[in-house]
């Protein structure tokens, strides 16, 4: 939607970052030129706030580092020297390296890796951009498993689908588990809703190897051992039997493999639960009889928990809860991770234009999957060098002289320095793209603000250029980003009944056809039996720190305050709110390795190392250690990041991430203090 008010206009837009809350933004434009973004305070879940990263939006995107030209790389690979070329000279090289690539060793050879730095269905990973572009050529397919999808797969064992509670409705619970998940920090517009619960009486416990600025606001903090939570779901289950009020009719009607889930339970009683889970016997205890007598009980359940070794089933295992405590019956009851399995957008990336079946290489296995039989690795959205596992392996592989890499990005990062060619991408406000929020029940739309600065393309537009450089005839290659639009929003989902395009753009966001409040289930679960399947297999998979071995500490790297994963690593004013790569060292663990508070330090173990500043703080329970992901390597000192010591192994559902699993040593850095 775009209002003209006093010489200004006035447009609605969304964020595209990989956040629960997905924003509606109003961007003041004056003679072409942004000159103001702020929340929008008519949306029932923005209400006017932005957040400290995107408070700095359109500073970003007028930032002097801003790639603004197709670059061609003159230096070796890694030295992130460039020359300025022309669109045309861009898709000429392009062109002719894929199709010799494709000719020579067939499109498996080409790998697009696709990130999270826009969710966009239109323009970004939501809709897998390009995707039917590379189908055409018969690229590889890429698996973008580097955020949610152990837990996803662990949900969808139980409930058939990663989607639960509307985050609005924990305004009605009773009792909040923030578990494993740092709502301040990682989508705060919840806490307006926690708030109004809280303002009528609900207790907040967050569950959180880390005293975060939420856990500092909860009423009960338990600082669990990383990577044990499917432990303590059967303890607090356990106990809710003790009590005795398990809802034995919705067990009975809407479960299966209750008997053997609740053998299971019995073997969790709370002494067991606090020596696995290093949490005292009786917090374990009161939160279980707290849980078996408030309805409804909300759990806000996100991503942090299952970057594990066994994160699929401890999602599996908070699953359970609802279920036996009956909560799915409540508005502000039961499980919310991700509202993404309630969107029903018609996804059409027309694998049928494959001409054969293709391989599928892993986002997070880069380094292994990056060898000899890659030719020509695509990068959009993503900047891998910084965000995957196992970065000095990456790193090797990124420097492969024979490696064709193409990076589409808005910003000089690390992966952008191994690039032979660079393509300037627009900003949100420079592009139009249509989202669906994985923490609220609304499509958003987003309008252009302003035209592209210097020679940036859209995602959408970057690839119907090439494709009429390389001669191809499929024609919806060449769907404008309306049709698009369009093609999304006919899935005939009763949810997306009334919602159209013009409505989307003239409204600016619409809530998913659902009743309000909305309570998923009272169907019945999306599973093949209709009803939640609690399962066989382990209850309980520990972690890999568990294991121990030469390195003692344990490692949990989860989202910075002031970045979106590397999005605004650049960003001068935040990274210097950040104050650089940190390592949080509770005292016990710092006294006898000698850190002090503000030294310099090297977090290591067998795979690499990172240097950061050391905080000596009882914030993180003994034998933990905290650093955040975000920060770029050129811009830390000693040039790695957390990823340098984040190994390349799959968590036990969905093929997920370990990136809170890892165990380090961290020693002093002896020649330098700050
Ligand atoms: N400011 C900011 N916001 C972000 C992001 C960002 O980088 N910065 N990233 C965005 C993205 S991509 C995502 S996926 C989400 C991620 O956001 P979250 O889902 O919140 O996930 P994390 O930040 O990885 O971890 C959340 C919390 O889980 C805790 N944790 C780690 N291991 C365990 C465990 O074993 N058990 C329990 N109970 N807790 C554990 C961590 O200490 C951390 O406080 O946030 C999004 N929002
Ligand atoms: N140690 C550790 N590492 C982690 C995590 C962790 O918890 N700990 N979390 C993981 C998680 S949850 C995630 S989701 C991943 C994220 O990892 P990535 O998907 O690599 O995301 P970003 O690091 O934000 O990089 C996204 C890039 O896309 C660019 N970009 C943004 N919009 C566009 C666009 O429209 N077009 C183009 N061409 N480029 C664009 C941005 O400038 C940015 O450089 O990181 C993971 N890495
Ligand atoms: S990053 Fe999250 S909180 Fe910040 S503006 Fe975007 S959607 Fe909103
Ligand atoms: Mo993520």
């Amino acid at each position: 939607m775009a209002l003209r008010e006093r010489g200004e206009l006035r447009v609605l837009g969304a964020c595209p970052l990989d956040c629960p809350d997905t924003c509606s933004w109003v961007v003041t434009v004056k003679d072409g030129r942004a000159t103001g973004m702020r929340g929008n305070p008519e949306h029932p879940y923005t209400r006017g706030a932005l957040c400290v990263k995107v408070n700095r939006y359109l500073e970003h995107a007028a930032a002097p580092d801003r790639i603004l030209y197709p670059l061609r790389r003159v230096g070796p690979k890694g030295s992130g020297r460039f020359e300025r070329i022309t669109w045309d000279e861009a898709l000429d090289e392009i062109s002719v390296r894929l199709r010799a690539i494709v000719d020579e060793h067939g499109g498996e050879a080409i790998w697009p890796y696709l990130g999270t730095g826009t969710l966009g269905h239109i323009q970004g990973s939501e809709g897998v951009a390009g995707r039917r572009f590379w189908n055409v050529l018969g690229a590889s397919r890429h698996f973008l498993n580097i955020c949610s999808t152990a837990g996803n797969a662990g949900l969808r064992l139980a409930n058939g689908t990663p989607g639960g509670m509307d985050p609005e409705t924990f305004a009605l619970s009773r009792l909040i588990l923030l578990w494993g998940t740092n709502t301040l920090t990682s989508g705060h517009h919840l806490w307006r809703f926690i708030q109004e619960a809280r303002a009528a009486g609900a207790h907040i416990v967050a569950i959180d190897p880390i005293r975060t600025r939420t856990a500092e606001q909860a009423d009960v903090h338990l600082p669990i051992r990383p990577g044990t939570d499917a432990a303590l779901a059967l303890g607090l289950l356990n106990v809710v039997l003790s009590e005795g009020t398990q809802d034995d009719a919705f067990l009975a009607e809407h479960t299966n493999g209750w008997a053997d889930l609740r053998t299971e339970i019995l073997r969790y009683p709370p002494a067991r639960v606090a020596e696995i889970t290093g949490l005292p016997e009786a917090d374990i205890r009161s939160l279980g009889v707290r849980l078996a007598h408030t309805r409804p009980t909300g759990i806000r359940a996100t991503m942090g928990v299952q970057r594990h070794a066994g994160g699929g089933t401890a999602m599996r295992a908070i699953a359970a809860i609802p279920a036996v405590t009956g909560d799915w019956r409540h508005p502000g009851g039961g499980v919310a991770y991700s509202t993404s399995g309630h969107v029903h957008l018609n996804i059409d990336t027309r694998d049928d234009l494959l001409p054969g079946p293709v391989r599928r290489l892993t986002m997070t296995r880069l380094a292994e999957g990056l060898d000899e039989s890659v030719k020509c690795l695509w990068v959009y959205a993503a900047n891998p060098l910084g965000s995957t596992p196992d970065q000095n392996r990456v790193r090797e592989r990124l420097a492969r002289e024979d490696l064709f890499t193409v990076v589409m990005e808005q910003f000089p990062t690390d992966t952008v320095d191994y690039a032979d060619i660079v393509l300037p991408a627009t900003m949100q406000i420079e592009h139009t793209d249509l989202h669906a929020g994985y923490g609220h029940m609304y499509l958003m739309w987003n309008e252009p603000a302003v035209e592209p600065p210097g020679e940036c393309l859209s995602t959408t537009e970057t690839f119907r250029r090439l494709a009429r450089h390389m001669g191809l005839t499929e024609p919806s290659l060449y769907d404008s980003d309306l049709e698009l639009a369009e093609q999304l929003l006919a899935s005939g989902h009763p949810s997306l009944d009334g919602i159209t395009v013009d409505r989307l753009r003239k409204e600016g966001w619409v809530r998913l056809n659902v009743p309000r409040p909305f309570v998923p289930f009272t169907e019945g679960f999306p599973t093949a039996s209709g009803r939640l399947e609690f399962g066989s297999g382990p209850a309980y998979v520990p972690p890999r720190t568990a294991a121990g071995g030469p390195y003692p500490l344990a490692l949990v790297t989860p989202a910075s305050h002031t970045f979106l994963n590397t999005t605004f690593g650049n960003n001068p004013e935040l990274l210097r709110r950040s104050k650089g790569p940190r390592v949080v060292v509770h005292p016990d663990d710092a006294e006898p390795r000698g850190l002090r508070d503000g030294q310099r330090a090297r977090v290591f173990n067998a795979f690499g190392g990172f240097e950061a500043v050391v905080e000596i703080d009882d914030r993180v329970r003994p034998g933990v250690v905290a650093s955040t992901k975000g920060h770029w390597g050129k811009l830390s000192p000693g040039g790695s990041t957390v990823n340098a010591v984040v190994e390349e192994r799959d968590a036990d559902l969905g093929q997920g991430a370990v990136y809170h699993d890892n165990l380090v040593e961290v020693a002093p850095v002896m020649s330098e203090t700050t």
